[in-house]
């Protein structure tokens, strides 16, 4: 059975790199394009729409509430999340696919660390902050990971099965952490990160968003790692 491929973009505000996104994905071995937009007041939309990309409208703000619509939409046996803002390369997409198509994974986690991270690209207090929660999550789940990256492929089912529940800025890390409880097969690979393209940060370049990111991160590494060992406990 060959297994298909939809990739969803969570967007806000990124008409400036939308279109020529979509179409560098488009250029990729993939099925599906969904671009989810979170509401914003510039084009994204209808540029998203016009490069050929399946446009889904989230009104409720946050990355969890525009990933999780996307999933609703989507048709793929694998499903790619990337950031709308251009700043990973479309044209890694296979190495993330792969060791799904192989039976290796269940999730393929994109590593920065492991990757190139070029200047500019990622602040230190984000470097640190996906370094000490990466140990955390080696620490309370017994995952080897070193970094968060947002740009990851899951199969489908792995995914619905979660229940995911953080509809803001904890869903990727909800994400790998109910994946290790579930002790499902987890895989990192490289990939390379660059400055947004254009448009404006949302999170890690703002005060606001780098602290509340950090929170919700924070928060939920260390509530579902309680959860698991009340759990073992009364079992
Ligand atoms: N759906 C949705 N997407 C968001 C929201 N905030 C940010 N995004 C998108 O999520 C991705 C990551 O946001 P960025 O603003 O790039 O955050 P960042 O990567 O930490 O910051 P940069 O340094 O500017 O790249 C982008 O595709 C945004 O358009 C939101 O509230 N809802
Ligand atoms: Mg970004």
């Amino acid at each position: 059975m060959t297994l298909t491929v939809t990739v969803i973009i969570p967007a806000l505000n990124e008409a400036g790199n939308i279109a020529d996104l979509v179409a560098a994905v488009l250029a990729q071995p993939v099925d599906q394009v969904i671009v989810v937009d979170n509401g914003s007041t510039d084009d994204t939309a209808p540029r998203a729409g016009a490069a050929g990309a399946l446009v889904v409208t989230e009104p409720r703000r946050g990355y969890g509430y525009a990933c999780a619509a996307g999933v609703a939409r989507a048709s793929g046996d694998i499903l790619v999340f990337l950031d709308g803002d251009f700043s990973f390369a479309p044209a890694e997409m296979p190495r993330l696919i792969e060791p799904i198509l192989r039976g290796e994974a269940e999730l393929v986690l994109g590593s920065r660390t492991r990757g190139i991270i070029l200047p500019g690209a990622m602040p230190p207090h984000q470097r640190f902050g996906n370094r000490l929660t990466a140990w955390l999550m080696g620490l309370l789940y017994g995952v080897a990971v070193t970094d968060l990256g947002p740009y990851r492929a899951v199969r489908r089912e792995l995914l619905l099965s979660l229940g995911m529940a953080e509809m803001t800025y904890g869903w990727p890390t909800e994400m790998m952490v109910k994946a290790a409880r579930r002790h499902a097969a987890i895989v990192e690979v490289p990939v390379s990160y660059a400055p947004r393209r254009a448009g404006k940060s949302k999170v890690s370049g703002t005060l606001r968003g780098s602290l509340l990111a950090g929170w919700y991160i924070l928060g939920v590494t260390l509530r579902y790692a309680f959860a698991h060992s009340a759990a073992q406990k009364s079992a």
